[in-house]
């Protein structure tokens, strides 16, 4: 079973720049030698995401962000590209106006993982009655200045009015938008979803681009990320 707990999605022109002093390599590997320091800190699923680049160098950077990725144990996403996806035999997220989800699982096959962001209760139904995501990316929970086109900000409470239609769902629920050590522990507290049956549907994972992408220190923005997941109280 895939570990959510930290899905790290990438931008790379969020990264430091330039890259700090304590990096001695070349500026155009700064970006995998960030990624894989954030492998080390302890993310545990990555997505790339690019806007704006080319097909052409959408492609190596994926391709060179999976060589990182396997040799972690991780799986990789690639945001919105099933072209890409299928060539590097990689996984696929896709939003609300990207292929649909039903589409981009009969080119995958049943063995790729994909993933689909929702803002609304209609769009969780969805996805449930769909029934070919593997998790959902709910959000984005506070403001962000790392999206274009934001959908309206949900807030703890209006990721828990997803999480309670999503129930006892077998697919998996990450959290994105805002998403810092300081936001954590409210999100944490308030998300938890009552269920008819007594128990209590929780988030699988923290999504974060900035907290790590902006870090000098991957590592250790990663582990303290990590730290605030793994000592969450779990609500059974
Ligand atoms: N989808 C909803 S919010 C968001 C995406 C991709 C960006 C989150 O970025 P950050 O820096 O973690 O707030
Ligand atoms: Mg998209």
């Amino acid at each position: 079973a895939v570990d959510y707990s930290l899905y790290y999605v990438t931008g790379r022109e969020l990264l430091p720049s330039p890259p700090p002093p304590s990096y001695t390599g070349p500026a155009d590997a700064y970006y995998l030698h960030h990624l894989e320091e954030a492998l080390r800190g302890g993310v545990t699923v990555v997505q790339i995401r690019e806007k704006d680049v080319d097909g052409g160098e959408f492609y190596e950077v994926a391709r060179r962000s999976k060589e990182v990725c396997d040799r972690y144990g991780v799986p990789l996403f690639i945001n919105d590209r099933l072209d890409i996806a299928c060539l590097l035999k990689a996984h696929l997220h896709v939003g609300q106006s990207d292929l649909p989800a039903r589409l981009a699982r009969q080119l995958l096959g049943p063995d790729a993982l994909l993933g689909v962001s929702v803002n609304t209760a209609e769009e969780m139904q969805i996805v449930l009655d769909e029934g070919v995501a593997d998790y959902v990316g709910i959000g984005p929970c506070f403001g962000t200045q790392t999206k274009k086109n934001l959908n309206p900000i949900m807030g703890p409470r209006g990721v828990r009015a997803i999480l309670e239609v999503l129930g006892e769902s077998d697919v998996k629920a990450v959290v994105i938008g805002g998403i810092t050590p300081s936001s954590i522990p409210n999100v944490l507290a308030q998300t938890p979803a009552p269920l008819p049956s007594g128990g209590y549907r929780a988030l699988d994972g923290l999504a974060v681009v900035s907290t790590i992408a902006a870090a000098q220190d991957p590592a250790a923005a990663s582990r303290e990320l990590r730290r605030l997941f793994d000592t969450r109280v779990i609500y059974a």
